[in-house]
């Protein structure tokens, strides 16, 4: 059994992970339209990671007899002034994402639900990870700066990056 507080709390989180969903597609989009395919490639499979981030909590809901709501979904941009400007959204929107984790966490741990705070646990992980690949990402863009074939670099390294994290997927088995 799940107080309503919590019940709120985790529903809300549903939205801001369909949010991000919906975010990283249009993200993607862009991208393709730039003819940045490494990009693409990149955004798309987050885009299906947000998705699955939101399943999991749907899911979770379900088992603890609480209602996970199917949310309303704004619409997210559609235009971004570069690709560098794309990544630091995406970097901003994950420390935004941590934030509201660490606030479930907070609120699981004021009412010692302790199988809220365990399922949160893999979220705090995944945030960490996330965070963590999207500096790398920063990182690189501004290592390869903004010359006139940067965009050609940029796209590359993302579709070396894409490759490595989908094999690490794949080998963790998620
Ligand atoms: Fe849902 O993992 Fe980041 O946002």
């Amino acid at each position: 059994m799940i107080s309503k507080k919590m019940e709120k709390a985790l529903n809300d989180q549903i939205a801001m992970e369909g949010y991000a969903s919906f975010l990283y597609l249009s993200m993607a989009t862009w991208c393709d339209h730039k003819g940045l395919q490494g990009c693409y490639e990149f955004l798309r499979r987050q885009a299906e990671e947000e998705h699955m981030h939101m399943l999991k909590i749907f899911e979770y809901l379900s088992d603890v007899d609480g209602f996970p709501v199917t949310p309303g979904i704004k619409q997210p941009p559609h235009e971004f002034d570069s690709v560098q400007s794309l990544f630091k959204s995406v970097y901003e929107h994950e420390q935004k994402v941590t934030k509201s984790i660490n606030g479930l966490v907070s609120l699981a741990n004021s009412e010692n639900d302790y199988s809220t705070q365990t399922f949160l646990q893999w979220y705090v992980e995944e945030q960490r990870e996330e965070e963590a690949l999207m500096r790398t990402i920063l990182d690189r863009i501004q290592l390869i700066g903004d010359g006139p074939q940067s965009l050609y670099f940029i796209d590359k390294e993302l579709e070396a990056i894409n490759k490595q994290v989908a094999a690490a997927e794949a080998a963790g088995g998620e």
